[in-house]
C-alpha cells in the first residue's frame, strides 16, 4: 500500500487548535508538561514551513509567565521549575529571535546549580541524576551562549562513563542502552565538541549497527530490542546516526513510508503508529524525522537541538 503523502495543511490547523480545546481531558493532562508542548508544536510549524502560525507576542509571554524566581522554568505558571522546561523555554525564544527578552544571568545561575560533583546534572533540586539532564543544560547554555558557567570537561567524562559494550549508552553507568539516552549522549558530547576526541571510528561503528538493528519489518524503529516501532524513535535512531554521519544506514524509504502512515491524515498530526491518537510530541518527531530523511518541502533541522537549522545557525553562528 503507497502511504499517504505529507498533510501539512492539517498538521499546521491540528497545532494553531491545541490550544482552544480547554474543554478538552486531554488539555488539563497536559498542564504538566505545557511548555515542552509549546516547544514541540513551534518548532513542527517552523519546518513544516508555517512559522508565523503561532502568534509570537502570546508565545513569548506565555514563556516568560513560566519563569520561577529561581531562574528556572515550570511546564504552567507557578509550577516548580525543572531542566526540561528550562531547555523548552530557551528553545522557543530561540526560535522566534526573542532570546533578548529573558533574564539571562539568572536562568544560567539556575542550571548551573544542577551539576553534581561528577559531572552529571540533576533536572530540578531534588530529582535524580540522568544524562538526559547533562543534554538539557548544555544544550540551555550554549543556546545562551555561556557553555562557560560549567564543567563542560567533567561532564563528557561522565557521559563516556555511561557508554556500554553494545556502542550504546544508558541514563547512568552500567544502565541499559536505549535509543532516547543515545541521542542525549550524542548530543552532549556533540555540543561539548568532544565527540570524535573521545570516540573512535570502531565505536562510532558499533553504535551505527546496534542504531540500524532498530528497525523492523514494518520500516519504523524501536528505542531497544524487543520493543514496539514508534515515530518518536524515528527522531532518537535517526538524529543519533545523523550526529556521527551515518543517516544512510537506516532504510530511509521504508521509514519514510512508516512515519507518513501514522498521521492522522484528517485531524492532522502523528500518533506513535498508524491507527493511534495523534498527539503534539510524536508530531514534532515525525516530521523532523521526515525532515532528517530529505523529505521535500520541509525545513532542514538540527540533528543535536530538534530546531530548524537556519535558527541555530543564527544563534550559535555556525
Ligand atoms: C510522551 N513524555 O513523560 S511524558 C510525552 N511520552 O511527559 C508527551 N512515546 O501519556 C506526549 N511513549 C506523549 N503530547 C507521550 C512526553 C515522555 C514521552 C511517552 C511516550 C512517547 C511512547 C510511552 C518522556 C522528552 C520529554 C519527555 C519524554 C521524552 C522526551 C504520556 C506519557 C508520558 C508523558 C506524557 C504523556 C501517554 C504528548
Ligand atoms: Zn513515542
Amino acid at each position: 500500500m503507497t502511504p499517504p503523502i505529507l498533510q501539512t495543511s492539517a498538521h499546521v490547523k491540528y497545532i494553531q487548535t491545541l490550544d482552544t480545546h480547554s474543554d478538552r481531558l486531554d488539555y488539563h493532562l497536559t498542564t504538566h508538561l505545557r511548555l515542552s508542548g509549546v516547544y514541540w508544536g513551534l518548532t513542527a510549524l517552523h519546518l513544516l514551513r508555517h512559522p508565523t502560525a503561532l502568534p509570537r507576542p502570546a508565545t513569548i509571554a506565555f514563556v516568560l509567565s513560566c519563569q520561577h524566581p529561581s531562574g528556572g522554568f515550570g511546564a504552567s505558571p507557578a509550577h516548580d521549575p525543572h531542566l526540561l522546561y528550562t531547555l523548552s523555554a530557551i528553545q522557543i525564544l530561540a526560535t522566534v529571535d526573542a532570546l533578548d527578552a529573558l533574564d539571562a544571568d539568572k536562568t544560567v545561575r539556575y542550571i548551573a546549580a544542577r551539576q553534581t560533583p561528577d559531572g552529571c546534572f540533576t533536572g530540578d533540586e531534588w530529582g535524580e541524576k540522568d544524562t538526559r539532564f547533562i543534554y538539557c543544560a548544555l544544550n540551555a547554555l550554549s543556546l545562551l551562549r555561556r557553555l562557560d558557567a560549567v564543567d563542560v570537561d567533567a561532564a563528557m567524562a561522565y557521559v563516556m562513563r555511561c557508554r556500554n559494550p553494545d556502542g550504546g549508552f544508558g541514563m547512568a553507568p552500567q544502565a541499559e542502552s536505549h535509543a532516547g539516552q543515545i541521542f542525549t549522549c550524542l548530543g552532549a558530547l556533540r555540543i561539548g565538541g568532544a565527540l570524535e576526541r573521545l570516540m573512535s571510528q570502531d565505536q562510532i561503528n558499533v553504535l551505527g549497527d546496534w542504531l540500524c538493528e532498530r528497525q523492523l519489518p514494518s520500516g519504523g524503529l524501536n528505542g531497544r530490542p524487543e520493543k514496539l516501532e514508534d515515530v518518536c524513535y524515528s527522531w532518537w535512531v535517526v538524529s543519533s546516526l545523523a550526529m556521527v554521519g551515518r543517516v544512510g544506514w537506516v532504510d530511509g524509504g521504508r521509514l519514510e513510508a512508516f512515519i507518513l502512515g501514522c498521521q492522522d491524515v484528517e485531524g492532522g498530526g502523528f500518533a506513535d503508529r498508524a491507527g493511534d491518537v495523534a498527539d503534539v510530541f510524536h508530531t514534532v518527531f515525525g516530521v523532523a524525522g521526515l525532515s532528517l530523511l530529505g523529505y521535500e518541502g520541509l525545513e532542514e533541522v538540527d540533528p543535536v537541538y530538534c530546531m530548524p537549522r537556519e535558527v541555530t545557525r543564527r544563534v550559535l553562528g555556525k
